[in-house]
């Protein structure tokens, strides 16, 4: 077990170098929530409809706003946001940047998504090379907020590419880089016992194996287990047939327990 796992995420709060993550460390203790709820829905409607159900029982939303097909800024992002105040959570929209630096700069900060405005944290591949993480930077720096980057080190799905040398490689770009890029998208934990890179990890499941489209999934205990900090879930509370606050309560306890379980090993 890596020494970040056995202490809480408030004694990691105290030293992080990321402002995006010393915050989330502090709304993760007040709310006991490790849980991330992925808001893959279609309409503006049921995204803030579950926001508002939702909020109380996460510390982060992750958004996939290009599949919002009435989305806009007024309508959809504004009230996100006055909701992430009354609910105190964090918006990562899951973007996956991959393109040269000054290409992903325009993506972030421009068109009609204006991520950087909004989302306290999003993610990149590293396969552009360390340009990517300078230009998201450029573009964070162009707003007056704290950003955070995570990349892509190992990705849920079935026969993904990332693993092995690309995963190691993707380790030393974050390190070069610990002043933005304050954790990873991975299944286990990377780094030393002198790095605290945040380990968030999709494909979490209690009652899936898989969804026939190469998504795998894993349990809390094993995820939090293997180092994950935030639990990153979708159709395991918004599947159907589920009741969403029934199942984030759910997922919201075992993940605090197994978090519980792993400082107290
Ligand atoms: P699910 O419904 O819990 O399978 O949704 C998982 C979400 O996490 C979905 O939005 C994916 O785009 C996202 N995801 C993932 O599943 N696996 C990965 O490796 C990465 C993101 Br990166």
């Amino acid at each position: 077990m890596a020494k970040v796992d056995k202490l809480r995420y408030s004694e990691r709060a105290l030293v992080h170098k990321s402002a995006v993550a010393r915050r989330l460390f502090a709304v993760m203790e007040a709310k006991k929530s490790n849980l991330c709820v992925s808001l893959d829905v279609q309409t503006t409607a049921e995204l803030l409809d579950l926001v508002d159900k939702l909020g109380p029982y996460v510390c982060m939303f992750k958004t996939h706003v290009d599949v919002v097909t009435d989305y806009s800024y007024a309508a959809t992002v504004e009230p996100l946001v006055a909701l992430a105040k009354k609910h105190n959570f964090l918006i990562f929209e899951d973007r996956k940047f991959a393109d040269i630096g000054s290409t992903v700069k325009a993506q972030y900060t421009a068109g009609v998504y204006k991520i950087a405005q909004w989302s306290d944290l999003t993610n990149a591949h590293s396969v552009p090379g360390p340009g990517v993480i300078d230009g998201l930077r450029a573009g964070a720096a162009t707003v007056d907020a704290d950003r955070g980057l995570l990349l892509l080190a190992e990705m849920s799905s079935k026969g993904s590419l990332a693993t092995g040398e690309y995963t190691a490689a993707t380790l030393a770009m974050a390190q070069a880089n610990a002043d933005f890029v304050f954790g990873f998208i991975s299944q286990s934990r990377l780094g030393t016992d002198d790095d605290d890179f945040l380990v968030l990890t999709p494909g979490v499941g209690l009652d899936d194996k898989g969804d026939g489209l190469g998504q795998q999934y894993r349990t809390v205990d094993d995820a939090v287990a293997t180092g994950s900090d935030v639990l990153i879930v979708g159709r395991g509370i918004l599947g159907k047939g589920r009741d969403p606050v029934a199942e984030s309560v759910r997922y919201q306890t075992a993940g605090w327990k197994a978090y519980e379980a792993r400082v107290a090993a």
